[in-house]
């Protein structure tokens, strides 16, 4: 057995300087331990695979990352470990537990992934290695993970068992009520603009040092066809992931941080706008591209005709939010947004439909992704409001 500390004070020689995840009894001592750590960042994530967006978002960033997770959440994670870490090669020191360990008695909810939990990981692709389980096997075992994630580009496993880790007391500050945030409403009666219009519209005002995170399927494929440039992210994959990688960025960054975002993509992981509002990166800015339907699938209808997401937005903690339908009302949004900080969520409701010819990014993810880190950790010279 070890302790928490040892742990942290290992991965720490190892490089690793930024935690997330999601709870589980088997990773109290090492969640208690990062909390209770004053020099290390710990995002509580409101699921494990938001948790693997952000800590993505954080390794663009610059951070060498941890996520870690019950094994039952791994179910969570896969789709994003499967269609972000593995497209981007985005490497994470992923730390799952083992509930449903056969033979050791345990909740009937675990049996079935307590069978699978190894088996999974390796079906997706990771190497892992059980949690080391001595003090002195840490640093090895430490050295072998980031040397494993260095060649492939991917991120590597431990599974924690019960008692891996000795019990460690939680010493966390309650967190702070968010100051109350601003609403804007642009009210707008002409017919909507495309996606394409307010993209172009977005493109001639967007500042050059920000970073930009397209959201996965026809949004990306539009930005791209449009402008290719380092400081644009086209998501393929993970759905719902682009908020949770633009909260990770923005935290490990001084520049204005943009996601574009789908209503079907926000309703996925609606969580995100809770973790954004709590962690409250004041340059986060957040648009919401709402054409009422899953384009890129064919127009299905979302629900997001009766969904306000600029009050949700509010009532999770965002700093600014608002509500608009024209290319005006946007720039007008876009532009209060970077004055007066974020987190900042724009919601623009806008026509279905997409360009006539549309293209598909042919930068490979993987080298978008280091196009945008390289991008990123050229230091700003006029950072967003604090
Ligand atoms: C987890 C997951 N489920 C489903 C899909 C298939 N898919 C790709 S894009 C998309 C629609 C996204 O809708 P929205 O965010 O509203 O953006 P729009 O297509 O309207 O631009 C869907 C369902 C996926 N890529 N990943």
């Amino acid at each position: 057995m070890i302790t928490a500390d040892d742990f942290i004070a290992e991965a720490g020689h190892a490089g690793f300087d930024f935690y997330t995840g999601v709870p589980c009894s088997f990773l109290t001592p090492l969640i208690n331990g990062v909390l209770s750590s004053p020099s290390l960042a710990y995002v509580g994530a409101a699921s494990e695979g938001e948790a693997v967006a952000i800590a993505s978002g954080a390794w663009l960033a610059g951070r060498r990352t941890v996520v870690m997770c019950q094994n039952s959440g791994l179910g969570n994670a896969v789709n994003p470990l499967t269609s972000l870490n593995a497209p981007f090669r985005i490497p994470t020191l992923f730390l799952t537990t083992w509930r449903g360990e056969p033979g050791i008695p345990d909740e009937p909810q675990h049996e079935v992934m307590g069978h699978i939990t190894q088996d999974l990981i390796s079906l997706i692709g990771l190497e892992q290695a059980p949690f080391p389980p001595a003090r002195q096997a840490l640093g090895p075992a430490l050295a072998h993970a980031v040397e494993r994630m260095e060649a492939t580009g991917l991120p590597y496993a431990f599974v924690v068992k019960k008692d891996d880790v000795a019990d460690r007391p939680l010493d966390q500050a309650p967190r702070a009520l968010p100051t109350p945030g601003r609403r804007a409403d642009y009210p707008d009666g002409g017919p909507r603009p495309s996606r394409a219009a307010v993209l172009e519209r977005f493109l001639a005002i967007v500042p050059e040092e920000a970073g930009v995170i397209a959201t996965t399927g026809k949004c990306g494929r539009e930005l791209f066809t449009l402008a290719d440039r380092p400081q644009h992210l086209y998501q393929v994959g993970s759905m719902g992931g682009a908020s949770g990688m633009g909260l990770g960025v923005a935290l490990n960054s001084k520049r204005p941080v943009v996601v574009l975002d789908g209503d079907g993509a926000a309703l996925m992981k609606l969580g995100t706008f809770a973790t954004i509002g709590a962690y409250a990166p004041r340059n986060l800015v957040h648009v919401l591209l709402d054409n009422g339907v899953h384009d890129s699938t064919g127009g299905q209808a979302t629900v997001s005709v009766s969904v306000d997401f600029a009050a949700i937005a509010l009532a999770c903690g965002y700093r600014y939010a608002a509500s608009c339908a024209s290319l005006e009302g946007f720039e007008q949004a876009f532009r209060a947004a970077l004055e007066q900080g974020g987190p900042a969520m724009i919601h623009l409701r806008i026509a279905p439909g997409s360009m006539a010819k549309l293209g598909r990014p042919t930068v490979k993810p993987a080298d978008v992704a280091r196009r945008f880190r390289d991008f990123l950790a050229v230091p700003v010279t006029e950072p967003m409001p604090a």
